[in-house]
């Protein structure tokens, strides 16, 4: 903990302004009162930091390094205020001087480099490692933008490039001497020395791969650990000097770019592959530059390489960091001299690997030409990996060479990650508990079949850091005030809130805080989209990448019936409701920036009827991001996870709703389903297909949406609307969505799953009729919300899979 009195905190931060900036704190300006700040708390920070990396390397505890090509941070100063203890004694520091504290937060830039669901879950991973004390640290790209910002204009999404180092940044530290050289192109020599093979690379490209550190502070136990992002450079002899050298200077300049390239920009795919080499160059930059600084900092602390998988924990977060695994290889038989099945034991002993998406289309598979040349010696080494695999397929599947075809890492000249992935790692998890048994019974059943010990469920979670005590402070001091502070350490204590949901006193307080909070978000709303809202109407929440499978579309279709109805019968009792939406779509994904221009249609629309704008009005939120979901999650009423049944691994935001007092209403897909175990059934709200449902129409066919489109009138009316011209006076504008669900058969089960979604709405209108009922339910998930800490999720993977003591207490 940092020990430091409002007196010395004042008097060390006027101090430090005046070392950075050189001028009287009043004559500053707020970003450089930002710039302070984070400068003295990252000093309190740099103590704790040397402290863990020195018990660290003299500990000999196993360190877990989790490669992720996405880490999405958001801000950090509110969340290292909050871990080191010091959050109000800043704050009223600072006011002391005149200065809100929240405001210098706000100037922070939000650190996006992810697209979401998987980017965040890094994210909540880190700080619940720094907070169980678990040695583990991050190993990523540092992207010069990170995912792009979203701006809506004409209702349509524009696409602005997100250059979040502008201002700089205070939180990361430029490490020049820990650099790495990963080699791209060239050739692969082989001789034949002293009875050995060996593998020399020559006439490749040298990239430097330069980190950055962040520091990741632990919750109250003076652990810091290291978030570690690799940025590209040329080096610099190679470049400047003799290009220059030959009067090339352009030339030079451009070879500088290409390799910048590699660290620029963030790939805004998050369900689609596309083979572009950019990626793959990506790919292999982060993990060499991540794997060959381990071993070289693994051997300096006396390590012996053969007991590599004793020490060492490394997960792949994805199928995209999986190059981790031949680049292992490389290092343990080419340059460490091991013997191929030596070092294979301790890759696969050290390796473990998650997957996130049961989406096919999001698989990564790369075209051999491409993996070929830009990486000739991991090729021969996949190669060599799968021949030796295809040689356990042979004699396991005798004369099936269907299967074995199937299973094959390099097959119909591709080399499929999710393969080499499965087989190069000891462990292989889903998200949760469906997605895992999906992933066994279906799209990996060849693989359970051959290991079946391998496959293993981790729920996902969040760390309740962030989601609650930093974003919702008026409800974490309600739980203070009723259950006392253990949740903090001991999520699962939020089971003693259940106690006090007979108490009228606390559910009144409970639907106060909550009104508060609808009230902030509301004025954001009046803020950001010039759109007012009443804040005792339902707010109806959807916030996520917009996607098919995630059906926002539903939605739209739901508010246009409800719309219709209004219109019909002026008088019809309903809880009035804003229906809140936010998210970006992937800018090559057409019908996700279609669906976005719905809703700022039918927003536009229903916002300017004065029929009916009293009691219904839609908001789009632009750019949404991991600042504007720690403001609207606290201020939502209802929680919208209505995806496809099979198709969310699990979803995340769910649990942050939960966390935060919402009600559900979901599908059985993904961490619902385990959402609606822990709060039962009648706090939340269920409605549409089953996934032995889906999955049987998938698998038989029998679901045809034209006969729905045709036999069900409300159906007919509000998809007809989607090309009547009015919500879009161009009638062609949403023809796609509208061929989609009636012609194209409805991939989604859109029209199949209506009625039972506008039933379930109906369902939550007569329940938030009664105050004291909605009220209890709200607590019951807050309540049941516990077990969805990632504290719970990382001490799983700590024990069931990285093998890595938990230590809980401080340093
Ligand atoms: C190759 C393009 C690409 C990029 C990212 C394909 C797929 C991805 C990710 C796997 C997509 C993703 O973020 N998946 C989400 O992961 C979350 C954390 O486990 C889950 O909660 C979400 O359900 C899942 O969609």
């Amino acid at each position: 903990m940092v020990s430091v009195d409002k007196k010395s905190f004042k008097l060390a931060y006027i101090n430090k302004f005046l070392e950075l900036h050189g001028i009287d704190l009043k004559e500053g300006n707020n970003q450089q009162k930002y710039e302070a700040l984070a400068g003295l708390i990252r000093d309190y920070v740099s103590r704790m930091w040397l402290k863990t990396n020195k018990k660290n390397n003299k500990s000999g505890q196993k360190q877990v390094y989790y490669f992720s090509m996405e880490f999405l941070m958001g801000r950090l100063l509110g969340d290292a205020l909050l871990n080191l203890g010091i959050r109000d004694i800043c704050k009223e520091a600072l006011s002391e001087l005149n200065i809100p504290l929240e405001e210098l937060e706000n100037l922070e830039h939000d650190q996006g480099l992810g697209n979401g669901g998987l980017g965040r879950l890094a994210a909540c991973f880190l700080d619940s490692m720094a907070s169980l004390n678990i040695p583990g640290n991050g190993c990523g790209i540092r992207y010069k933008y990170g995912f792009f910002e979203q701006k809506i204009v004409d209702g349509k999404q524009v696409e602005v490039s997100d250059d979040w180092l502008k201002e700089g940044n205070a939180w990361e530290m430029r490490k020049a001497n820990k650099s790495e050289i990963v080699k791209f192109g060239g050739e692969v020599k082989v001789d034949y020395i002293n009875n050995n093979l060996t593998f020399t690379h020559v006439n490749y490209e040298p990239v430097l791969a330069i980190p950055y550190d962040t520091p990741i502070v632990g919750y109250d136990n003076d652990v810091v650990n290291t978030l570690r992002l690799w940025s590209a450079e040329a080096v610099s002899n190679e470049f400047d000097f003799s290009s220059f050298s030959r009067g090339d200077f352009l030339k030079a300049i451009e070879y500088k770019n290409s390799i910048e390239s590699i660290s620029q920009v963030l790939y805004p795919e998050d369900s689609f592959y596309k083979g572009k080499i950019l990626r793959l160059k990506q790919q292999y930059f982060f993990v060499s530059a991540g794997i060959q600084s381990i071993i070289r900092h693994f051997k300096k602390y006396g390590g012996n390489i053969e007991e590599l998988d004793e020490k060492i924990a490394i997960h792949i977060n994805d199928t995209h960091p999986t190059l981790a695994i031949p680049e292992i290889m490389r290092i343990l038989v080419d340059e460490e001299g091991l013997d191929w099945n030596v070092a294979w034991r301790i890759t696969t002993n050290t390796v473990s690997y998650t997957n996130h998406t049961i989406l096919a289309e999001a698989l990564e598979k790369w075209p051999i030409d491409m993996f070929k040349s830009l990486l000739p010696r991991i090729y021969m080494i996949v190669e060599e990996i799968n021949k030796r695999y295809c040689e356990e397929l042979w004699n396991r599947f005798q004369g099936q060479w269907q299967k074995i075809s199937d299973m094959s890492i390099i097959a119909d000249g591709q080399v499929k990650m999710a393969h080499l992935a499965i087989v190069g790692s000891h462990s292989v998890n889903g998200v949760a508990k469906l997605h895992t048994e999906i992933l066994k019974k279906k799209e990996m059943s060849n693989f359970y079949y051959l290991y079946p010990n391998k496959f293993n469920n981790k729920t996902n979670g969040i760390t309740h850091r962030r989601w609650l005590l930093k974003s919702n402070p008026k409800l974490t001091n309600l739980l203070k005030d009723t259950i006392g502070d253990s949740f903090i350490k001991h999520p699962t204590d939020l089971n003693n809130f259940q106690k006090y949901l007979s108490d009228d006193s606390v559910l009144e307080k409970l639907s106060r805080i909550k009104l508060e909070n609808k009230k902030r978000l509301a004025s954001t709303i009046l803020k950001n989209q010039k759109i007012e809202v009443d804040p005792y109407s339902i707010f109806d929440v959807q916030v996520k990448r917009i996607h098919a499978y995630k059906r926002q579309i539903l939605n739209c279709l739901r508010i246009m019936d409800l719309y219709n109805s209004l219109i019909d019968n002026p008088d019809k009792d309903i809880e009035s409701r804003t229906f809140i939406f936010a998210g970006k779509a992937a800018p090559g994904y057409y019908l996700a920036k279609n669906t976005i221009e719905l809703i700022n249609s039918i927003a536009k629309t229903i916002n300017n009827d004065s029929r009916v704008n009293n009691k219904i009005k839609v908001v789009f939120m632009e750019n949404y991001n991991v600042s504007l979901a720690e403001q609207i999650i606290p201020g939502t009423d209802l929680s919208e996870q209505i995806s496809t049944t099979t198709k969310e691994a699990s979803g995340t935001s769910n649990m942050k709703f939960m966390m935060n007092g919402a009600v559900t209403i979901a599908t059985l897909d993904g961490a619902n389903i385990e959402i609606k175990d822990e709060v039962t059934d009648e706090n939340i709200v269920i409605f549409g297909l089953t996934a032995d449902e889906v999955l049987s129409y998938y698998r038989s066919g029998g679901y045809n949406s034209s006969e729905i489109y045709n036999s069900d009138i409300r159906v007919k009316r509000v998809v007809d609307d989607l090309v009547s011209g009015r919500y879009n006076p161009d009638k062609d504008r949403f023809r796609s969505i509208y061929e989609n669900l009636v012609n194209y058969n409805d991939e989604f089960f859109v029209l199949k799953d209506f009625d039972s979604y506008v039933k379930a709405q109906n369902k939550i209108d007569m329940l938030y009729k009664d105050e004291r009922r909605w009220q209890k339910m709200c607590g019951q998930n807050i309540a049941h919300s516990g077990i969805f800490s990632s504290d719970r999720t990382i001490e799983q993977y700590a024990t069931g899979i990285w093998g890595s003591e938990v230590i809980y207490k401080n340093l």
